[in-house]
């Protein structure tokens, strides 16, 4: 069922690519949902070097399908991370909060596939030009560090802007996300929320029940007087947070911030913790694994299509 240009280009069996999120992928959600037929995807961010060079053999030894690796710009030791990536390659690796393009060559001379996550169609094109091999277009409905426009108006644009592949992500959830992405013009779909609440993360327990309980307007944008805005679940921390933002105080809202995410994703504390998540989180119902995760979205999207064409027909 819906295989696409990505299924090829990465080596996967559903375009399903899981979200390289900071403390929360690890090898062992990865190398899950690889085994699943998705695509897997290591997040750097929250990890040293010895740890990624870690996690990377781990997942090797747990799959033998491709993987990727989430190369987040931002990283304090990016250059030493970028040099573990290459010392060991995965299939693929995408990028986020920033701009990749200095790094292109040299993975794709050892053969990687590069997949920058893109806020706008002006940084689609400059990474298309750059020797991208596809782009995820993230809509402002995710989790952590976003920008400004809804996957809905997002993903076609730049799906008309660009030849290479398009891979929408942002509030997808379910089969109805996803075949919503193929309709848009997307060849598949990226998800970080509802693998969160994944059995192979090894977050603490209340972040997912914290998930699982979410309701629609449970989450909101902290940071934006920073420079880095941030969607986060509602709590005490991101009231206050609220507030220095509105007092224009960025110094001291990066002070607050700073270990929050560790805080909320090891520790468990949902209250004064940074619980990064999606808009999506009032769709994930349950805990569930990788493997029943990627089964029941793929059967969801096969019968909302031949729903859909048979009302086509009509
Ligand atoms: O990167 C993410 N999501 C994240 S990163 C993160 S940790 C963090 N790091 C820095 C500040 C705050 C949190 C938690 N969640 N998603 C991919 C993404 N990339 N979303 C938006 C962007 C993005 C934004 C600007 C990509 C490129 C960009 O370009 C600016 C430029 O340099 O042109």
């Amino acid at each position: 069922m819906i295989r696409t240009a990505i299924c090829e280009l990465f080596g996967i069996e559903y375009p399903i690519i899981q979200g390289g999120m900071a403390w929360v992928s690890t090898s062992s959600l990865a190398a899950a949902v690889s085994e699943a037929g998705g695509l897997g995807i290591i997040g750097c961010g929250g990890m040293d070097v010895d740890q990624l060079a870690l996690e990377i053999k781990k997942t090797h030894e747990l799959t033998k399908k491709p993987f990727g690796v989430n190369l987040l710009l931002t990283h304090r030791q990016i250059d030493e991370m970028f040099d573990v990536i290459l010392n060991d390659p995965p299939a693929v690796v995408t990028t986020g909060a920033g701009n990749p393009g200095k790094y292109i060559p040299a993975l794709k001379d050892k053969g990687v596939k590069v997949v920058p996550v893109v806020p706008s169609v002006a940084l689609a094109l400059r990474m298309q030009r750059s020797g991208a091999d596809a782009v995820i277009a993230e809509g402002t409905e995710s989790g952590g560090h976003i920008g400004e426009l809804t996957t809905m108006v997002l993903v076609p644009q730049i799906v008309e802007a660009l030849e290479i592949p398009v891979v929408a992500a942002g509030g997808i959830i379910d089969g109805r996300g996803v075949v919503a992405a193929l309709a848009l013009g997307a060849q598949g779909v990226q998800m970080g929320t509802r693998f969160l609440a994944a059995s192979e993360t090894n977050i603490h327990n209340n972040i997912k029940e914290c998930v699982v309980k979410a309701k629609d307007r449970d989450t909101i944008v902290t940071g934006r007087s920073t420079g880095h805005p941030v969607r986060v679940m509602k709590n005490k921390l991101s009231r206050e947070l609220e507030r220095l933002d509105l007092a224009n105080n960025p110094q001291e809202l990066e002070k607050l911030g700073a270990g929050k995410m560790r805080l909320a994703m090891h520790d468990g504390d949902i209250e004064w913790g940074s619980v990064m998540c999606g808009q999506g989180a009032g769709m994930v119902k349950s805990i569930q694994s990788a493997s029943e995760i990627i089964q029941e979205i793929t059967s969801e999207a096969r019968e909302i299509m031949k729903r859909l064409c048979r009302e086509g027909e009509r």
